[in-house]
């Protein structure tokens, strides 16, 4: 088993003065940790440093191959065709996407470069899952120098509709880079449906929305929604000391009525300023009341070098700045705005203070935080506004759904929850922790690997029979 992803599941920490190799904190490590230990498996990928980084031949049982990117690379295959080519496009442009040529032929680089490194790695007729946007041309590449494997890929992010995909000067290399895989899985069946119907229409592929027949071979393509540790989120929820730690963030908030919460990594794609607006509108209309409605808001540093990005996070601070100004009172701010990342004990902390969890991305492949927040709810209180362009949103339908395009829906989804009868509430909370302990990140590592190793045709395109993959566009 050889998992392909941008990013080793490791990174450098220091303890007590000394460098040392650790496994990345995250829903994708910890799910695919035990496949890969015990000698069985291998991740290959990139350790997130200049081409002198030394890597460690193995940890806590898993073998690790470095591909190594030099600083160009960084920038015209990382920063430039995945990050601000592919990121924006995929997500329904909501950002001008930028087309380069020189950042495509980074891409195609680097995607070689990975292949190769896969191929000269792999034991005979192993299986390889590769993952995510930075990698689609490596099944193809793959599997012309090691027809022996079996290749599945999965797509964290959407999959833009056929009017936005056929923007993409280099759209038939992608198509033809992702069919070399025996599976493609995507996030919703709205992507793998978005996905089929361009591999008809560019390349010539026949067949359905769930097999393909492509270069004489067949490729089955599905919906595996991602989740989350549920049990170890759980396990965090329920120790004394975090639930301490909850009660010591109200009070360090002032003991508000309501307490909201957005968790993100600052990108644009995540409707932040659309969620600060609503609050600032309903701290205007007198429907909320600073100090006693205050809103958390945690940005996570993310690709600090995109203008974009730098522009996001201006915009966002100004929003802060305005609404606190107005609505704050002295030592009492109405958002508490954190730029930096926080501990997971502290995230889950803050998942237990919150009385509502506000997550309104503009397109999400699915949003984990979301997952996390209704995880850690283990008394079935709180409220989640949810926006329907999330991935998320459709095996959550017991969240507050919003259109977060729609001002005056979001105030309403807000007061809503601010509103909910406890009862209701916990209803809701109930059906939605039913939902994540059902189908946690095990669940879809095991969906998606079983489906990979199954010769059979058929793959399931739901792992829950309460969902409805189609109800909402991709
Ligand atoms: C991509 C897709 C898809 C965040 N801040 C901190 C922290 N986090 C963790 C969260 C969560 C993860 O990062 C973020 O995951 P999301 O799913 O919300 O978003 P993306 O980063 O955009 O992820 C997305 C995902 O891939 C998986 O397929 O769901 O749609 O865009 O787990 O908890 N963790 C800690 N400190 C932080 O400050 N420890």
């Amino acid at each position: 088993m050889v998992v392909v992803a941008n990013r080793l599941p490791v990174r450098r920490v220091e303890h007590n003065g000394e460098m040392h190799w650790d496994l990345s904190p995250g829903g994708l490590v910890s799910a695919l940790t035990p496949v890969l230990t015990g000698g069985a498996g291998m991740w290959i990928g990139w350790p997130g440093g200049g081409v002198e980084m030394a890597v460690p031949a193995e940890h806590e049982g898993i073998e690790l191959r470095a591909v190594p990117l030099d600083d160009a690379e960084f920038e015209q295959f990382y920063l430039g065709f995945s990050n601000a080519t592919l990121w924006p496009l995929y997500h329904d442009a909501v950002r001008t996407p930028t087309f380069h040529r020189e950042w495509w032929y980074a891409y195609m680089s680097v995607n070689d470069r990975y292949a190769r490194a896969v191929a000269g790695a792999a034991a005979p007729g192993a299986n390889v899952w590769v993952h995510d946007y930075q990698l689609q041309l490596v099944p193809k590449m793959l599997r012309a120098l090691r027809p022996d494997l079996r290749i599945g890929f999965f797509l964290h992010i959407p999959f833009p509709p056929q009017e936005l995909f056929m923007q993409l000067p280099w759209r038939r290399s992608i198509l033809e880079g992702l069919l070399g895989a025996d599976l493609v899985g995507f996030q919703v069946q709205g992507a793998a449906a978005n996905f089929s119907r361009v591999a008809r229409r560019v390349v010539g592929a026949s067949g359905t929305d769930s097999v393909l027949n492509y270069d004489g071979r067949q490729v089955r393509v599905g919906a595996f929604p991602i989740s989350v540790d549920t049990i170890g989120l759980i396990k965090r929820a329920s120790d004394p000391a975090v639930q301490r730690r909850a009660r010591q963030i109200r009070e360090e908030l002032g003991s508000p009525d309501v307490v909201m919460l957005g968790v993100d990594r600052l990108d644009y794609t995540k409707g932040i300023d659309r969620r600060l607006i609503a609050i600032g509108e309903l701290f205007a209309d007198g429907l909320l009341t600073g100090p006693q409605a205050v809103l958390v808001q945690i940005g996570i540093p993310s690709r600090e070098d995109d203008p974009h990005y730098r522009r996001e996070r201006e915009h966002l601070e100004q929003l802060v700045g305005e609404i606190n100004g107005a609505y704050s009172t002295v030592g009492r701010p109405a958002i508490h705005y954190l730029y930096q990342s926080v501990e997971v004990d502290e995230l889950v902390a803050l998942y237990l203070a919150a009385d509502i969890m506000l997550v309104t991305p503009l397109r999400d492949g699915m949003n984990l935080v979301a997952k996390e927040y209704v995880a850690c709810r283990v008394d079935n209180t709180g409220a989640l506004v949810l926006s329907e362009f999330a991935g998320a949103s459709q095996e959550l339908r017991d969240a507050i759904l919003v259109n977060p395009h729609d001002l005056d829906g979001l105030k309403q989804a807000i007061r809503h929850a601010v509103d909910l009868d406890p009862n209701e509430g916990t209803a809701r909370m109930r059906r939605m922790r039913r939902v994540v302990r059902r189908h946690d990140v095990q669940a879809w590592a095991h969906a998606f690997l079983g489906a990979l190793r199954a010769d059979s045709r058929h793959i399931s395109t739901s792992p829950d029979p309460g969902l409805d993959p189609g109800s909402t566009p991709n």
